[in-house]
């Protein structure tokens, strides 16, 4: 009988023979506040890839305030790479992505954002190995452009009109996230009244309130940010309360549209949220899902449920950008846009062109891999190992000022 080597060799299966992960720091703009305290710099992981045939992808997992948006943090992430999911797949064959992520799962249990990172420079070198955009490798793209949201996150509501105006002057943004949650909720109130006032019927607005509040607080307080002209909401209760995001779901949904974030990460949370028909969108992020193909699979749950999607972000530089961009272009049209900004609210990227953003909307790459050329120099450049940097990643003096 012939003998048939379990994995035929093809051009995207050449083995996986080398990973590196760093930490790099790089400020924002200015400080960005959320409801757990405020951010001064993004500290992502960005991982290098290399094939045996030389082809090299990169990849990306940024958190938010280090641990503070959920439990995974740089230090954390580069550990789980370095010591579990770089060994489970060295000698591996690229292209097989699938068996790729159960090798990582059975190293490593959870570490959601660490496999994303890893899976992301994977598919980024089988890309480029293979000459082809990494959207041909995720179902075929359907969207060659996406609205793209800004932020306002400064604190002061005078600074936050400023910003929405000159973004709406140059045509760059026209969906506004408000971050909420962290004052007194009558205070939040007045604050998003008064830039929806200023705004006039020019921006569609939303508000993330990042879990800050109770039921009873959310279903107090969300009518008149409603009536001011909030049509998104985004988690605003814990995310492990779905109870009270399907009664707010239930009772408000007529007037704006419910979004699940912390609350959905696997799959089997997008099916928990679907049955209790508990949010009318979902926002999806690649490092919360744990990669670009279970992004798809959180993304196929939402559409099999009439769920509609919003390309999330963690903030992350162009390179983690570029390839959420990528997995959103492939997906169906039942959409609010994305809020794949992180590049613009970061003093400097690490990339040579970043993505276009034109007309209010963010144009999607194109080119092998992610259709952007990570700057080594650059990489250098903010490396944390290098600039000796300490791990603090959020501001809780605000926070705890106020408590
Ligand atoms: C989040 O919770 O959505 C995304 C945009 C932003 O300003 O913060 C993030 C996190
Ligand atoms: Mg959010």
């Amino acid at each position: 009988m012939q003998h048939h080597p379990r994995f035929l060799p093809t051009p995207g299966s050449w083995p996986i023979e080398r990973i590196e992960a760093r930490i790099i720091d790089i400020p924002t703009v200015r400080p960005h506040k959320l409801a757990f305290g405020a951010i001064s710099r993004q500290s992502p992981v960005i991982v290098q890839l290399w094939l045996a045939d030389g082809a090299c992808g990169f990849g990306e997992a940024a958190t938010i305030g280090g641990p503070s948006w959920n439990e995974e943090s740089p230090e954390s992430i580069l550990h789980a790479i370095q010591n579990h999911l770089a060994p489970a797949l060295l000698g591996q064959p690229g292209g097989h992505f699938g068996a790729a992520l159960a090798r990582m799962d059975l190293a490593c249990r959870g570490n959601a954002f660490a496999k994303s990172a890893v899976e992301m420079a994977l598919i980024d070198a089988v890309a480029r190995t293979l000459g082809l955009p990494a959207w041909q490798l995720l179902g075929g793209r359907r969207h060659n452009s996406l609205p793209l949201a800004w932020t306002l996150a400064s604190g002061d509501a005078a600074r936050d009109i400023e910003e929405a105006q000159l973004r709406l002057q140059q045509r760059r943004h026209r969906i506004f996230k408000l971050k909420i949650g962290a004052r007194a909720p009558a205070q939040d109130v007045a604050h998003v009244a008064q830039i929806a006032r200023a705004l006039d019927g020019q921006a569609t607005l939303t508000v993330d309130v990042n879990q800050a509040w109770d039921g009873a607080t959310a279903r107090r307080w969300l009518p008149p940010l409603i009536a001011a002209g909030v049509t998104l909401i985004e988690q605003p209760v814990a995310k492990w309360n779905v109870e009270a995001l399907a009664m707010l779901t239930a009772t408000l949904g007529d007037r704006a549209a419910f979004m699940a974030d912390e609350t959905v990460c696997t799959p089997q949370d997008a099916m928990r949220l679907a049955r209790a028909q508990a949010a009318q969108v979902f926002s999806l992020k690649v490092a919360k899902h744990g990669g670009l193909l279970r992004t798809l699979q959180v993304a196929a749950v939402a559409e099999a449920a009439d769920i509609g999607w919003y390309g999330g972000t963690m903030l992350e530089t162009s390179i983690g950008s570029a390839a959420a961009a990528h997995v959103f272009s492939t997906l169906g049209p039942q959409h609010h846009g994305c809020e794949l900004f992180g590049p613009q609210l970061l003093v400097d990227d690490v990339v040579g062109a970043r993505m276009e953003i034109r007309d209010f909307e963010l144009q999607l790459p194109d080119g092998p891999g992610y259709g952007v050329e990570a700057d080594i120099a650059q990489l250098t450049r903010f490396d944390r190992a290098r600039a000796g940097l300490n791990a603090t990643h959020v501001d809780l003096g605000r926070r705890a000022a106020m408590a």
